[in-house]
C-alpha cells in the first residue's frame, strides 16, 4: 500500500480531526511541522507561538502513543524548510508519498498554498464545528441581512442547548440585557488556571525566545495549558469558579483585573484542545444543577454556538478578499501605541498592556477600546487586522477577520454589523474605572484635556455622514449634532483635527 501523508496544522490538534479519521494508522504518516513562515507572516506574539509549538509537540506525543507514525519537524531542525508546503514536499520525498490528506486550514492563504502545492492534496472539511459551511450557506442564501441572532436560534434548536419543549429555557433567547453591569474589585475572585511549563514547554520557550524574541509581547511568565487534559482542567476551573458571574460583568473593564469572570479558553478551543460541544454541555450541566444563572449560561453558550460559528460561516462565505476590504476608505497608519509606545489614554494603555503581557484582552477591550479608537481615527483596516491577528493567542484568520474587518472596523461595509461600533468616552467611563486615572477628562467634550474618544466620535460621524446619515438607527445621534451650537461643533472638529494631526506626526496622544 502506498504511504500517504496526513497534515496536522498547529491549530488542528484534535484526535477526531477529519484528516486523521480519513487516514490509515498502519500505513500513513502524520506530518507536523514547526515552520518560520507560520510564525512570521505576521509578527505573532511570542506567547502565542510558544503555545502552538508546545501544544503541537505534546499532541505529536499523544499521536505516537496512539500508534501513529509522526514525522515531526522542529523549528531548529537543520534540514527544515521554512514553509508547510516545503515540509510536505520534503516528507513526500522521504516517504515516497505523493498524496496528502489535510483538513481545510482556517485561512485562505494556506488553503491556496495547499491547492497550488506540487502534490495531490485532498482538503477535507473541518468538522470540529457545529455548523457545516454548506449549512451556513443554506441559512444565508436569500437573506437580506445576515444577523447573528437568527443564526444563533437555529444553532440552539440544532444542539438542543438550553431548550425546553422547543422553546428557549427561561422564556428568552438572549439575556444580554442583564449582562451590562459594572465590575467591582474583588481580591478573592478566582483567576484563570495557570500551569508551570514542563520540560517540553521549557525547551520551546528558549527556542521561541531565540527566533521570535523581537516580536511584540512578553513570553514569560508562560502559564497556558498545552495539552487537552490541561485545557479541560482550565475550563472546569472556570465553570466551577467564575461562570456564575460571567454574564453580569461580561462587558465590564477594571484596572488591574484583566480577566474578571472571563474563561480565557478561546485559545485552547481554537487550536483544537477543547471541543465546542463538550464545553457547552458542561455549561448546561452547571445551569441545570442550579449553580449558575441563566444569563451566564446563555451568554456563554451564545458566544460558542452562535457568534463563533457565525463568523466562521461568514469568513468562508465571503471569500479570500474579505480581509482586504476597506469600505470606509481608511488609510491612516496604526499608531505606535498599539505596539506599546506611550499613550496618555489610560484605556488604550490598559488594553495594550494586558495584550503585551498575556496575548489576551477581553472582547470589550478589543471592541470598544482598541477597535473603537482605530475605527474612529480612520486607521487602515488591513493594519488593524494584522495587529489583532498577531497579538492574540486565540486569533486565527477565520475568527479574527470577521471580528475585526467586519464587526469592529466596518470595513466589510455592514455585512456583520448593522451600524459602526463607535462610542465616545462615555461608554468606557460607564463600563470601567479607567477614566478616573486618565490624563484626559472624559467629561470634557472640547479643549486640550478632552477625551480623544469624545472628539473622534463626532469627527468620524461627520466624515461619514453620507454613508450613515440615512441609517435610521443613527438618526438620533446626527440630530444631537445638528442641535449643537455651531461654535461648539467647530471646537469638537478642531480638537479632533489636533488629535489626528498628533497621530500623523507620531506625537504622543
Ligand atoms: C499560527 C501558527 C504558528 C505561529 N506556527 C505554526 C507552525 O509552526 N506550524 C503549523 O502547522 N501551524 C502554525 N500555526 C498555525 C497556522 O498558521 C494555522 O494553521 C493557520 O493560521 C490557519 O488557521
Ligand atoms: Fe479612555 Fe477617554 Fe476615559 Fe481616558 S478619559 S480612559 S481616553 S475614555
Amino acid at each position: 500500500m502506498v504511504t500517504r501523508l496526513v497534515l496536522v496544522l498547529g491549530d488542528q490538534l484534535s484526535p477526531g480531526l477529519s484528516a486523521l479519521c480519513a487516514a490509515d494508522k498502519a500505513h500513513d504518516v502524520v506530518v507536523m511541522a514547526e515552520v518560520m513562515d507560520e510564525g512570521s507572516y505576521v509578527p505573532h506574539h511570542p506567547k502565542k507561538i510558544a503555545l502552538i509549538l508546545s501544544a503541537m509537540r505534546h499532541f505529536a506525543e499523544e499521536l505516537r502513543a496512539d500508534g501513529w507514525q509522526v514525522a515531526y519537524t522542529r523549528l531548529d531542525d537543520p534540514e527544515a524548510t521554512p514553509s508547510i508546503v516545503g515540509e510536505l514536499i520534503r516528507r513526500a520525498q522521504e516517504f515516497g508519498a505523493s498524496e496528502v490528506i489535510a483538513t481545510q486550514p482556517g485561512e485562505w492563504r494556506l488553503i491556496k498554498a495547499l491547492e497550488e502545492a506540487p502534490l495531490t492534496v485532498r482538503q477535507l472539511p473541518d468538522d470540529r464545528f457545529i455548523c457545516t459551511l454548506e449549512e451556513f450557506d443554506r441559512w444565508a442564501e436569500g437573506r437580506k441581512e445576515l444577523r447573528m441572532e437568527y443564526f444563533y436560534r437555529e444553532m440552539r434548536r440544532k444542539t438542543g442547548f438550553l431548550m425546553e419543549d422547543g422553546q428557549p429555557a427561561g422564556g428568552k433567547w438572549n439575556f444580554d440585557h442583564d449582562n451590562r453591569k459594572r465590575a467591582q474589585a474583588d481580591l478573592l475572585r478566582a483567576t484563570p488556571l495557570q500551569f508551570e511549563p514542563d520540560a517540553i514547554t521549557a525547551e520551546v520557550l528558549d527556542l521561541v525566545e531565540g527566533r521570535f524574541g523581537k516580536h511584540f509581547g512578553r513570553l514569560r511568565p508562560f502559564w497556558f495549558a498545552v495539552t487537552r487534559a490541561g485545557a479541560a482542567q482550565a475550563f472546569d476551573h472556570f465553570a466551577r469558579n467564575l461562570l456564575a458571574g460571567f454574564g453580569d460583568t461580561q462587558d465590564a473593564m477594571l484596572e488591574g483585573d484583566a480577566f474578571l469572570h472571563h474563561s480565557v479558553i478561546s485559545m485552547y478551543l481554537n487550536i483544537g484542545l477543547l471541543n465546542p460541544m463538550d464545553i457547552c454541555t458542561s455549561i448546561v450541566e452547571e445551569w441545570q444543577a442550579g449553580r449558575v444563572p441563566i444569563n451566564a449560561a446563555e451568554g456563554y453558550i451564545r458566544q460558542v454556538i452562535g457568534w463563533r460559528e457565525y463568523v466562521r460561516g461568514l469568513y468562508f462565505r465571503e471569500g479570500p478578499d474579505y480581509a482586504t476590504r476597506n469600505a470606509l476608505g481608511h488609510g491612516r497608519d496604526l499608531p505606535a501605541m498599539y505596539w506599546g509606545a506611550e499613550t496618555r489614554m489610560n484605556c488604550v494603555s490598559q488594553a495594550v498592556d494586558v495584550t503585551e503581557k498575556e496575548a489576551y484582552a477581553h472582547h470589550i477591550q478589543r471592541l470598544m477600546v482598541t477597535g473603537n479608537f482605530a475605527l474612529m481615527a480612520g486607521i487602515d483596516p488591513a493594519q488593524v487586522h494584522d495587529w489583532y491577528l498577531s497579538v492574540y493567542a486565540d486569533a486565527f484568520e477565520w475568527v479574527e477577520a470577521p471580528n475585526v474587518i467586519g464587526m469592529s472596523q466596518f470595513a466589510d461595509g455592514g455585512i456583520i454589523a448593522s451600524k459602526p461600533y463607535v462610542s465616545s468616552g462615555n461608554y468606557i467611563d460607564k463600563m470601567s474605572d479607567y477614566c478616573r486615572s486618565c490624563a484626559y477628562s472624559v467629561k470634557d467634550k472640547t479643549g486640550d484635556d478632552a477625551c480623544p474618544f469624545n472628539l473622534l466620535y463626532w469627527d468620524f460621524l461627520i466624515r461619514h455622514r453620507d454613508r450613515f446619515g440615512r441609517n435610521p438607527r443613527m438618526g438620533p445621534v446626527y440630530r444631537t449634532w445638528d442641535k449643537m451650537e455651531a461654535t461648539r461643533r467647530q471646537a469638537v472638529l478642531d480638537g479632533a483635527a489636533r488629535v489626528l494631526g498628533d497621530l500623523d506626526a507620531g506625537r504622543i496622544v
